[in-house]
């Protein structure tokens, strides 16, 4: 089981697309084990997007996340950091699959609705850094023993 960081980022919160994408996780049997709706500082986005210091869309990136609330959420599964990364879709809505969110609710580069870890290792990072261990509610939902069969969770 992985638990990965998803943001619903300002323009999602302001489109009120949060009920429509929310559903997108939880009917992939995804579950929700962290949830908050927050303003960002300068200094958490920052943080956040830190690989991204110095590239020529970074100025704007922060200002963006730091415009309005966001809503943070930790969703935990199977493989989920790749299984999230899948449903998202592309960085740029324009190229990304229909089906996936950002291809089905976007049309920008920027304003591109959803974060989402890349790998484990930024998960637990980002995690650590949107979450305080309390603010995690692991325990297991009985719905798991319908989403995955036996074999799945050896
Ligand atoms: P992703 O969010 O798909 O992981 P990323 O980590 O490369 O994409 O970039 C982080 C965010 O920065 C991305 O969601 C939107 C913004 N961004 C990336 N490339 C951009 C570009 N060329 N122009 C404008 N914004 C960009
Ligand atoms: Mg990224």
């Amino acid at each position: 089981m992985q638990t990965t960081l998803i943001i619903l980022k300002p323009d999602a919160v302001q489109r009120g697309l949060m009920g429509s994408i929310i559903e997108r996780f939880e009917r992939k049997g995804l579950r929700i084990i962290g949830a908050k709706l927050i303003k960002v500082s300068p200094e958490l986005a920052g943080k956040h997007y830190a690989e991204h210091k110095g590239k020529p869309f970074y100025e704007g990136l922060v200002k963006f996340v730091t415009s309005s609330p966001v809503l943070v959420l930790a969703i935990r599964g199977l493989e989920a950091v790749a299984v999230c990364r899948k449903l998202i879709g592309a960085t740029n809505g324009r190229n990304a699959e229909p089906g996936t969110i950002r291809g089905d609710f976007g049309l920008s580069g920027g304003f591109n609705l959803v974060h989402g870890s890349d790998s484990p290792a930024s998960a637990e990072r980002e995690l650590a850094l949107w979450f305080t261990a309390d603010e995690l509610h692991e325990d297991a939902h009985t719905i798991e023993q319908w989403v995955y069969d036996p074999g799945d969770l050896k």
